[in-house]
């Protein structure tokens, strides 16, 4: 018999993609009321002349004459091209407090923003303000702040290069590098770690790598939830016979095996292909391990073939000619015991060996990576292992090779290419400096955590988000709340309306954007945009649908709007002209960066171009003119490891959900329908710490950080397979776990992958300051915890 499971959870057997994939489209074109006019939005995605899919920022293939079809891409697409609207009626019926009682799925699925508002405090309303109005004001109380440095200026990663370029070239024309952007909470470790490598923050292959690779490594990444286009190539690879490993905590659905809803056998025989040879199951927070580890079974490897007489395993000639560093990471790796090796990774040396020893029978070899890599405190040092590991057989720089960092939103990796950081190159600022004639600020400016924490402390007054919803994303909402709310000034550019916007404070604003799919009609006539894919392609993107309403606008106009205002005389920049004619802002980014040469003309063509990248080219723009091995000694994250009551809680994105965009509350290829308030437990960790499937436990943090509010209560229990010392829950609700403090020191990015919690009985007294899982999500808001003051 089999056992009673709680409510909504049960096995889910079918492969990632197929039927399932498509039946899940036709409820969220149903949801969002587009039946008719759905399917030909669709039909215009990822086209040479169509739309850059909002959903992710994997490269579209060189021929998109099929249409790629991808479930998650077309929710992203169909939640933004809605035909419900949130107008001002909405917001004359509804106060701020009540809108805070509404859970986040509620708020967004209301609809698009139509008209541009400001919260009036006496009516505890967002009320229409005019563009002009709000502008002039928005301009006095940025330049009423003492300094421009109590400005923050956060970017979320859908913003196209002409929005963010506009963007920073305000931002540091009004005097800050003040760029908290949500690249500081995803691919850090990459921009930071990768340029001490291998001298480029970016990856070093492209879509033709993966037609040659005979070994595909992948590390901490879901690609059937968050970037299904990526398993077309998944699925061409094991079917043409290349390996590929899996190195994650869990055993992702799409990993395993995958039916491609358009391949027409596979879908009417129902015939899956099987996606990883093999799978590990490495521990929450052991990645840093595990990579040692396969370096480590290589480099005695390569002992025993010399000393065999017999072909060498690394490659010494790449080694000799290209690297700086080897003779101590040698040495390091051998100082490291297998002992601690096994116990921080969960995989044992037996384990290890196999995946070193596939690694060495692979002439060309891709390492693929998402989050699971790079949020921990040690995310940059995983980065830095995992390009120590393609270094060693010279994988990187040749066809079929090469590291591939997974990027997040889909031009998280642009924005940071045309100027959005806050740590500027003062080669970058040179030019900004000669091309726009204005001297740039050279003080470094805030990342996510710096300016959350300036913004607890009172030392940042005003925020502007071009996009995103901050106070969910970031961690510590105890500290981005109490921040948010005591702002002199916070402006939101959006679509949707998120909990960021209701932390209202003195003066808040939220204005309505055009997005991705709305057809954005300027001055000089009918504009493209365009966004940069993880692989370095540059594209144009061009919306056709009517926009929501006639209020709404383009963010480079509003951006020029706000920054004509602000700067007013002192401005050197036509800003109308820019926002007329976006033209004119390529011609801008050019200008900076020359990489962009004949920018306009390049993107005229389908498929536009691909920025050059040093490293692929084996041109290693590092301090040794070499790529650098890095060396890490030691293995284990902090001392909590070793104690057994301490289980590593990695939080994850549901199958439904686009970051803190909550689509519904199913997680289907996991098993979990209708709820998102569980803990995932392995048995044998159920066993150690006595609990059962079903039981209702509060989760607290173990490390100093904790305090009462650091605590998630009334999680169910749900039995999963994972490794002893790990657990799981999901994305955004766990945030209350993770303290601004608890970062990678390199780069500052969250822990969010490894949160050393402990799990007791849920307690019957329920704390008002705590959040709560009630009725299959977790209350954050629902149960007014974090109450309007
Ligand atoms: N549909 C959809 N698409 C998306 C997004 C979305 O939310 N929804 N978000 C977009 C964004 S901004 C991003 S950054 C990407 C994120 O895409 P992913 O990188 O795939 O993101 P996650 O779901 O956070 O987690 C990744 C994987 O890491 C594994 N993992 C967890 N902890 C560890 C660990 O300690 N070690 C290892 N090796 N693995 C671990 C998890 O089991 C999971 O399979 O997707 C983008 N695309
Ligand atoms: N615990 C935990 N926390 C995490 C993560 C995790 O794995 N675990 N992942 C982190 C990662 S990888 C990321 S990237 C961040 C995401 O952080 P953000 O980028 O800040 O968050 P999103 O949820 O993507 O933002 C959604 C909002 O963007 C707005 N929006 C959508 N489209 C547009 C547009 O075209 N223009 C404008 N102006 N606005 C638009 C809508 O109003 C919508 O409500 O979260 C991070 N936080
Ligand atoms: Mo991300």
């Amino acid at each position: 018999m089999s056992k009673q499971r709680p409510d909504g959870i049960r096995e889910y057997h079918e492969p990632a993609g197929g039927w399932g994939a498509l039946k899940a489209l036709a409820v969220a074109l149903k949801d969002q009321q587009l039946v008719v006019n759905g399917v030909p939005t669709l039909l215009k995605q990822n086209q040479p002349d169509g739309f850059d899919c909002p959903g992710c920022a994997w490269p579209d293939p060189k021929h998109t004459s099929a249409f790629e079809f991808c479930e998650n891409g077309a929710k992203a697409v169909t939640w933004e091209s809605t035909a419900k609207r949130v107008g001002p009626d909405f917001f004359a019926n509804h106060t701020v407090s009540d809108l805070w009682e509404k859970s986040d799925y509620w708020l967004e699925n209301q609809g698009r923003l139509t008209h541009p508002l400001r919260y009036n405090a006496a009516s505890d309303k967002f009320e229409v303000v005019s563009w002009q109005d709000a502008f002039d004001d928005i301009a006095q109380r940025l330049n009423a702040l003492d300094d421009p440095n109590q400005a923050e200026f956060y970017t979320s990663g859908r913003a196209s290069n002409e929005s963010a370029f506009l963007y920073q070239l305000f931002a540091r024309q009004f005097g800050t590098n003040n760029f908290p952007d949500c690249s500081n909470m995803c691919h850090e470790p990459t921009s930071v770690g990768l340029p001490r490598s291998i001298g480029i923050g970016k990856g070093t292959v492209s879509l033709e790598d993966f037609d040659k690779a005979e070994l595909i490594i992948s590390i901490g990444h879901n690609p059937g939830t968050n970037h299904p286009r990526m398993m077309t190539p998944l699925r061409e690879a094991s079917r043409r016979g290349a390996r590929i490993i899996a190195i994650n905590p869990l055993r992702e659905r799409a990993l395993e095996k995958f039916e491609a809803p358009q391949a027409p056998i596979e879908m009417a025989t129902a015939s899956s292909t099987p996606i990883a040879s093999d799978y590990f199951q490495v521990k929450v927070g052991g990645d840093a391990a595990a990579l040692k580890g396969i370096c480590k079974a290589l480099i005695e490897m390569d002992r025993a073939a010399r000393q065999a007489d017999t072909a060498p395993i690394l490659d010494h000639t790449f080694i000799a000619g290209h690297t700086a560093g080897f003779e101590a990471f040698v040495a390091d790796l051998d100082a490291t015991d297998w002992s601690s090796i096994e116990r921080s990774s969960g995989l044992t040396k037996f384990d290890l060996e196999r995946i070193a020893s596939a690694y060495a029978a692979s002439e060309a070899t891709i390492l693929a990576y998402g989050m699971g890599l790079t949020q921990h405190v040690t995310g940059t040092r995983n980065v830095q292992l995992a390009a120590n590991l393609l270094l060693l057989k010279g994988n990187i720089g040749k066809p079929g090779a090469g590291i591939c960092p997974v990027r997040g939103h889909s031009n998280v990796q642009g924005d940071r290419t045309v100027g959005i950081t806050e740590r500027p190159s003062a080669a970058f600022l040179d030019r900004l400096r000669d091309v726009f004639g204005f001297e740039p600020p050279r003080e470094f400016g805030h990342s996510v955590v710096e300016s959350i924490a300036a913004m607890r402390d009172g030392k940042s007054k005003a925020v502007i988000c071009l996009g995103g919803n901050l106070a969910m994303a970031a961690s510590d909402p105890q500290a981005c709340f109490k921040g948010f709310r005591q702002l002199d000034l916070a402006v939101h550019l959006a679509t949707k309306l998120n909990r960021t916007h209701l932390l209202a404070n003195k003066t808040s604003y939220i204005l309505p954007v055009l997005g991705r799919t709305d057809n954005d009609i300027q001055f000089s006539g009918r504009q493209s945009v365009t966004v940069e894919d993880s692989m370095s392609m540059v594209h144009a993107s061009r919306g056709f649908l009517n926009p929501p309403s006639e209020q709404v606008r383009s963010e480079p106009w509003i951006i020029a709007g706000i920054a004509k205002a602000t700067l007013g005389a002192k401005s050197v920049v036509d800003w109308d002209a820019l926002a007329g004619n976006y033209d004119l802002i390529r011609n801008g980014i050019e200008a900076v960066f020359p990489e962009f040469e004949a920018y306009n003309d390049r993107i005229r063509k389908p498929g536009g171009f691909q920025l050059p990248n040093s490293a692929a080219m084996r041109i290693w723009n590092t301090p040794t003119g070499k790529a650098n091995f890095s060396v890490f000694a030691g293995v284990e994250e902090d001392a909590l490891t070793s104690d057994p009551t301490v289980l590593r809680l990695s939080s994850l994105r549901a199958h439904d959900q686009y970051n803190t965009t909550i689509y519904g509350l199913d997680d289907r290829y996991r098993g979990v329908f209708g709820r998102r308030d569980v803990l995932f437990l392995s048995t044998k960790v159920m066993d150690r710490l006595g609990f059962a499937e079903g039981d209702l436990v509060d989760v607290a943090t173990a490390l100093e950080h904790a305090r009462a509010d650091r605590v998630i209560q009334r999680l169910t229990v749900v039995e999963y397979n994972l490794p002893d010392g790990s657990c799981a829950s999901y994305y955004p609700e766990i945030q209350p776990l993770v303290a601004l403090e608890h970062r990678d020191p390199d780069c500052l990015t969250p822990s969010y992958k490894s949160i050393p919690v402990k799990i007791t009985r849920a307690s019957d007294a329920i704390t008002a300051d705590r959040a709560i899982a009630r009725d299959g999500v977790v209350g954050l808001p629902a149960l007014n915890l974090y109450p309007k003051q």
